[in-house]
């Protein structure tokens, strides 16, 4: 497997380390580090163009000199960030125990959806999601907790089996370089992974277990075959992914695709719809992934009703068309019937006379997707069939349509179409021209009869006296039942529950992913499974990858791995050449970081039954749906068959925001190239737009503006990031420029992890600035030759109330902030803890120390080497996480009332055990009150120590009779 490759397990080494020890893992520093010797200011400019700069001050502005303008750093995050990656690698600070572990302390197993390692790198938007749960998951070693924190690749895929197509390049190895990459990205932001647990989904070692699984499904009947539509492009001679198709034509060529049955691998998910739907109740996930599943799934209640055929002259034939119908109440105001276009019943239907046009319209339909035919907006379209249906509860006989807007897959593939009441419906009968009865009144229908009434109601009518069926006068509910009970008395159908939920296709007609484990009998066809002994059935090497021709997957190429002997018999038989999706890894891959190295179970029970489930996972919303979906489908079968013993593999579910590009600002300009204010924009129509780089823009009141013309109004956008408009943000350049610490500040300040936000680089340089100010604060200033004393400015005093107070409510809000995932909040409290703290004379240790601590999860390197120059030998990422203590959170402030001569005049801020002289002294310090207080003779003072401070005047200009 990959981490094999790549980690050699360096010798343990004890702990605490020995000084030797730590001159051996810090070669570079001892009292000293020589590191820190070289990194004098001139080293720590930022320059892009080798500027030589002469550097006079240490900051963390920007200096003007040789008339441009670079960056400093902060602080020299360059040097600490690269020496403490190594020393976590060497010294495998964040790896969990294996059977080493000990039970007995509470576990928390946080997982990031793990990536497709694309050619293009690590965008932003990744290290958002990673850079929380990596602050939980040190967050919670510190508290003690047996942290599960695992990185691994889901990397069978479409791209790197059409970069193998373009350029001969195996897919193995472009992932493999590309998984490289990644890891290397995701080392140089700090994060805390167990590298020994690092899995791949195309290693075989892995793949055995997801084979494993499809053969545990097969055997329980949950995997079968079946013919099922494809995206087949003629022109291209192959099959197309649905990613591969737009608009109906090929991505690549633009050729026709058409859908075409084959025959395919399904797996009977709804088999599982029910347990899906309600194992969603007990669920820490968002609401709204909930519903989507909910809706995924879509469960309805309503009927199927048979509706008999008629022969020409208006006679019963055997032939009948079952519809599924949740409004059963409307049944009497369905005036046509529907078919799919690919409904089986269909060509036996149709009049001689409408043949042709029925054929043609059942080639057009066959190139749209689901998603097209049933879109609202889409004008619906269809054509008569020729052929006639009885109504059973009235016998009234209803034209048969054929329609792209009713699927084959759902339901029957047939409705009973009620355009009084039905929207699509309504719309294909005002086209065509069909009757519209109208069976359901309610308060708040019907003033023109124009629109149709989806709601429920009173019904009218609906009686037959012919049938005898009369449902006149019930409300909906009562009506659909009772049309229901007479259906299934008469024999013209029953209650159904139907669920939108589809069983899903298993098959790819792809090369590169997990081959299926079964083998097809030369003789008869029949499918056996092959061995589990047998696994993995590894992928053969092949070195073309185009396209076949026939619409046989490339595997089909592998002519000498094709060909084969089933096990048990000897006899003849062909391998399976479609492979399975790449959702396949992804299912199951949490449970086997529990376990990554064991050969002869999926997963060890015991591991199983401490990590799991997953206590939260944190991914994007485009997961919702079926990667959620699928991994608890296939998480319920592996409970069903003993592997797992939770029902559900996600306790808490988060998805994190998408991250946007920069504000982008546009001006308007007329025809003559002329600025105009954005304002005018539908007023004039069509107006060019240019982009004003950030410099000429300024902020005027909610909009902005051009900075020389001030009346122009600018439109300012944020977009998503994509090569194409040039906005993405590189995370090795945010890195190089900033540091990691920076990035990962940043990222979690942007705003809250669930929100999107966009990306604004003088935000990271106000973090960046933080991180500079407290690295100050702690290590002192520079010396003249740039570098910093390898120690820090604390104290070893105790501290002061006041002291106390800022570091404990710091505490207090940092933990709160970390455990509700409030991330952008809990950096505020650090940072006004590091103002308050600019204020002292003193740094005591005893309140930097556990600052440092609370600091480490977002900002590991530099708390790292804080704690390092603290005077600790070892990592701080095993320290207890510093408590906040109640005696110190407590507000003693009050609010004091001043009374002068009995009237309240003011209030002033005290501490409540504030003396009366120093009362009386912020009193007359105080602006309103100084009014009355300035040039008087205080008689006498008067002060209830937290109630009250009431000041007597001696009386003067007292004027004679006054009273
Ligand atoms: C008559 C009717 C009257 C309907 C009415 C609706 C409103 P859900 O809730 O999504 O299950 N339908 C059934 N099968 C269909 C198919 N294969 N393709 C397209 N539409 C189909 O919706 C079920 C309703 O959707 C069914 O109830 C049917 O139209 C339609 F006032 O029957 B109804």
């Amino acid at each position: 497997m990959i981490q094999t490759q790549y980690l050699l397990p360096p010798q343990p080494l004890p702990s605490p380390l020995s000084h030797r020890h730590r001159t051996l893992l810090f070669p570079h520093r001892r009292r000293s580090p020589p590191h820190h010797h070289h990194s004098s200011l001139t080293t720590t400019i930022f320059s892009r163009k080798h500027l030589n700069f002469n550097i006079r001050a240490s900051s963390d502005n920007i200096i003007q000199d040789s008339k441009e303008v670079v960056k400093v750093r902060a602080y020299p995050f360059h040097e600490i960030e690269q020496s403490w990656q190594n020393y976590w690698d060497q010294n495998r600070t964040f790896r969990t125990p294996d059977d080493d572990i000990d039970t007995s302390k509470p576990k928390f197993y946080v997982l990031d959806m793990f990536p497709y390692p694309s050619g293009a790198g690590l965008h932003v938007g990744h290290p958002l999601g990673y850079t929380a749960t990596d602050i939980l998951a040190r967050f919670k070693r510190m508290q003690g907790f047996n942290v599960l924190h695992p990185m691994g690749w889901d990397a069978f895929g479409l791209p790197a089996e059409q970069y193998a197509i373009e350029t001969g390049t195996h897919p193995k190895i472009t992932t493999l370089k590309n998984i490289d990459r990644f890891r290397t990205q995701l080392k140089s932001l700090g994060f805390s992974y167990d590298w020994d647990r690092e899995i791949s989904t195309t290693e075989p070692d892995y793949y055995k277990w997801t084979q494993w699984i499809f053969l545990q499904l097969l055997k329980r009947g949950l995997a079968y075959q079946a013919e099922v539509p494809v995206n087949w492009c003629p022109a291209l001679g192959t099959v197309l992914a649905n990613e591969e198709v737009v608009d109906g034509v090929s991505e690549r060529g633009g050729h026709p695709v058409i859908r075409k049955p084959m025959k395919q691998w399904m797996l009977k998910i709804t088999a599982y719809a029910d347990r899906l739907l309600e194992d969603l109740e007990d669920l820490d996930w968002p609401e709204s992934i909930k519903e989507m599943q909910r809706n995924w799934i879509g469960k309805s209640q309503g009927a199927e009703v048979d509706f008999r055929v008629l022969s020409r002259d208006n006679q019963d034939t055997d032939a009948k068309i079952t519809v599924y119908t949740t409004r059963p109440d409307t049944i009497f105001g369905a005036t046509y019937l529907v078919l799919a276009p690919e409904h089986p019943l269909l060509s036996s239907v149709v009049s001689e006379a409408q043949q042709n046009i029925v054929e043609e319209y059942k080639e057009i339909a066959s190139r749209k997707s689901d998603l097209e035919r049933t879109e609202l907006q889409k004008e619906k379209s269809g054509v008569f069939s020729g052929c006639y249906a009885r109504n059973p509860v009235n016998g009234e006989a209803i034209p048969i349509w054929v329609a792209d807007y009713v699927l084959g897959s759902y339901g029957t593939g047939a409705i009973m179409a009620v355009p009084a009441h039905d929207s699509r419906d309504h719309e294909f009968a005002k086209k065509y021209d069909i009757p519209i009865h109208w069976v359901v009144t309610s308060d708040e229908c019907c003033d023109d009869f124009e629109k149709p009434f989806s709601g429920e109601g009173d019904v009218i009518n609906s009686s037959s006296s012919k049938t005898g069926l009369s449902i006149n006068g019930l409300r909906s509910k009562e009506a659909a039942k009772k049309v229901i009970e007479w259906v299934e008395k008469t024999g013209n159908g029953n209650r159904k529950v139907n669920y939108k939920l589809r069983d899903w296709l298993f098959a790819r007609q792809r090369y590169w992913g997990e081959p299926i484990p079964v083998v097809f009998l030369d003789e008869s066809g029949e499918t056996i499974p092959i061995p589990e002994t047998e696994l993995p059935l590894t992928l053969p090497e092949l070195d073309d990858f185009t396209p076949t021709g026939t619409g046989d997957p490339p595997l089909s190429k592998a002519v000498s791995w094709v060909k084969t002997v089933e096990s048990s018999s000897g006899k003849p038989a062909r391998r399976e050449t479609n492979t399975m999706p790449q959702w396949a890894g992804s299912c199951w891959y949490y449970l086997r970081f529990m376990d990554t190295k064991n050969s002869t179970q999926l997963v060890d029970k015991k591991k199983e039954m401490y990590w799991g489930p997953v206590d939260v996972y944190v991914g994007g919303a485009e997961h919702a749906v079926l990667h959620l979906l699928y991994s608890r489908f296939w998480h319920k079968v592996l409970y069903d068959i003993g592997v797992v013993s939770t029902k559900e593999p996600f306790k808490c579910v988060i998805n994190q925001g998408i991250i946007l590009g920069e504000v982008q600002y546009m001006a308007c300009k007329d025809q003559d190239g002329n600025f105009v204010s954005a304002e005018f924009l539908d007023t004039l129509g069509e107006l060019k737009q240019e982009r004003i780089p950030e410099e000429k823009v300024t902020k005027s009141g909610n909009s902005f503006v051009l900075k020389d013309d001030p009346s122009i109004r600018l439109i300012a956008r944020a977009h998503k990031m994509s090569k194409s408009r040039g906005n993405v943000v590189n995370p090795d350049d945010v890195v190089a420029e900033y540091g990691a610490d920076s990035l990962r500040l940043y990222e979690m300040f942007m705003g809250p992890l669930r929100d999107s936000k966009t990306w604004n680089t003088s935000g990271i340089e106000g973090v960046h600035r933080f991180l500079g100010r407290s690295w100050r604060l702690i290590v002192g200033s520079p010396l003249s030759d740039g570098t910093y004393e390898n120690q820090t400015v604390t104290v070893d005093e105790n501290p002061s109330l006041e002291q106390l107070k800022a570091l404990h409510r710091c505490i207090d809000k940092v933990t709160d902030e970390i455990e509700a995932t409030r991330f952008n909040t809990g950096i505020s409290a650090m940072m006004e803890f590091i103002n308050s703290a600019y204020k002292w004379e003193k740094l005591p240790k005893s309140i930097i120390e556990p600052f440092v601590l609370l600091l480490s999860p977002y900002a590991p390197h530099m708390a790292e080497e804080l704690w390092f120059r603290l005077g600790h030998s070892t990592s701080l990422a095993y320290e207890p996480f510093p408590k906040a203590n109640p005696a110190y959170l407590q507000d003693t402030t009050i609010t004091l009332p001043v009374q002068i001569n009995g009237k309240t005049r003011g209030t002033v801020q005290v501490e409540v055990s504030c003396t009366e002289d120093d009362a009386f002294k912020l009193a007359s310090l105080d602006q309103k009150l100084s009014k009355y207080l300035d040039g008087k003779t205080v008689k006498k003072r008067v002060y209830v120590p937290g109630k009250i401070l009431n000041v007597i005047l001696e009386r003067e200009n007292t004027k004679v009779g006054s009273r």
